[in-house]
This record gives C-alpha cells, sequence and structure tokens, in this order.
C-alpha cells in the first residue's frame, strides 16, 4: 500500500486521487467538527462552498436542516452553530442534518470527488481511520485542508499519526512527504509541542477559543468514520 499527502485544497489534482482511498484532514477544525456531529448522532452533513448555497439547500426544502461553519474562525451571521466541535452536542445536533460551509476544509472535501472513497479523519479519530484504511486496502492520499491554500502543521501533523497507525499494523511504502509527515510526528508525540507553531493555532487562541484547541488534539476518542458520498457525508 502507498501514502502520499497533498498539502493543501488547492494543490488537488484529479489523476493523484482518482481510484485512491482518500482521508481528508482539517483537524482545526472542520473535521474535528464533523466526525464529533456524526457521534453525536448527527444524520449527515452537506459540505457546501458558499454561504449562498447553504441558504439554498435550507430554503428549498421541509427537512430540518441546522446551518454550521465559519468564515474568518467566526460564526456566519444567521447560521445556528459556529466552526467549534463543542457546539456540536447530543442535545444540538441529534436527529438533524447539518449544511456546513467552511474556509478550507469543504473546499476540501468537495475537491476530493472523484476518489474511489473519501473518509473524513483528525485526531479524535486516528486509528478508526487507519483501521478503514486497511480494511479498503488501496493505495491512500491523505490530503490536508491546510489554510487558504497553504501548508498547514495542524494537518501534516495529524497525517504523521495516522500513517503511524497504519505503520503499526503493516508496512507501507511512503512517499517522501508522507514519511516526512511520520517523521515530524514521531519526534512530537506530545502534539502540542509542535502545532503551537500552527499560524491557524495562533489564530484560535487570539479568539479565545483554547477548548477547541486542547479537544481537537485529543487522540483516538471517536471510533466513527465519516465517509462523503453522493454530496453528503454519512
Ligand atoms: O478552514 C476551515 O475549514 C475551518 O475549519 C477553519 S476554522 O478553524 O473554523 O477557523
Ligand atoms: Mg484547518
Amino acid at each position: 500500500m502507498k501514502i502520499d499527502i497533498i498539502v493543501s485544497a488547492e494543490d488537488i489534482k484529479k489523476e493523484k486521487i482518482e481510484n485512491k482511498t482518500v482521508v481528508v484532514i482539517d483537524m482545526l477544525r472542520a473535521t474535528s467538527v464533523i466526525i464529533t456531529a456524526m457521534n453525536n448522532g448527527c444524520i449527515g452533513v452537506i459540505p457546501v462552498l458558499t454561504v449562498d448555497d447553504a441558504a439554498k439547500i435550507v430554503r428549498n426544502s421541509k427537512e430540518e436542516f441546522m446551518l454550521g461553519g465559519e468564515r474568518d474562525a467566526l460564526k456566519i451571521e444567521g447560521f445556528n452553530y459556529s466552526n467549534s466541535p463543542l457546539e456540536y452536542t447530543r442535545g444540538t445536533i441529534e436527529g438533524k442534518t447539518l449544511v456546513m460551509t467552511t474556509t478550507n476544509g469543504t473546499k476540501a472535501i468537495k475537491g476530493c470527488t472523484g476518489a474511489s472513497s473519501i473518509l473524513l479523519g483528525a485526531m479524535l479519530n486516528a486509528k478508526a481511520i487507519a483501521k478503514k484504511i486497511l480494511e479498503i486496502n488501496k493505495d491512500v492520499v491523505i490530503v490536508n485542508a491546510g489554510t487558504y491554500g497553504e501548508f498547514s502543521i495542524d494537518d501534516f501533523l495529524c497525517s504523521g499519526y495516522i500513517i503511524d497507525c497504519v505503520l503499526k499494523e503493516i508496512e507501507a511504502d511512503l512517499s517522501d512527504i508522507a514519511f516526512t509527515s511520520h517523521y515530524i510526528y514521531k519526534n512530537n508525540e506530545d502534539i502540542h509541542s509542535f502545532i503551537k507553531y500552527a499560524s491557524h493555532y495562533k489564530r484560535i487562541t487570539e479568539l479565545g477559543l483554547e477548548a477547541d484547541l486542547e479537544y481537537c488534539c485529543r487522540k483516538d476518542i471517536i471510533d466513527k468514520v465519516p465517509e462523503y458520498k453522493n454530496g453528503i457525508i454519512l
């Protein structure tokens, strides 16, 4: 099994993901939100690119939708929830379908259409992701959402942890970038010591959202693997 990494939503190339298992990571915070919401009984998550797209889905349907996401890390006007995973409790999201738009995360998810499977990963469910990758048994591309088209330390470190979970079970063929993410993870297993250098970590800290950071850095507290297929994450 080969494992490769794409470092941002804007670097996704169709030919790199076709016929591969893709794992999309936006650990701060979009995929952490999705994994948490699904673990707390959310029926499904519809990722969209714009606030207008989200509004259209809600307007044209009688189903009960919740709107969630962010712009500049802040709640969008008129939306039910922001992009804080801690808001997606059983009490707020169980039995609801979430329509979500975020700056980088939802873009990365939608950009992976064409892959044979699109799994949603974060620190929260890394071991479960590794198990699923092994079950599917195809070559893997880990797609980091990144930040505004740029490489992001947080997603890269999370990729390294997922690779570490896979390597505990099999010998995989790592690309240079996959090898590097694993190397960095192995030297920073207490990920806080390294992730604090991520620009987005600083932005979230400035907003006083340290509780989100603490939560998103927790390893393997959820064993669900959400999957994006036909426009919805289930
Ligand atoms: O970029 C994204 O998709 C978001 O997850 C970023 S934020 O952490 O909500 O600001
Ligand atoms: Mg991010």
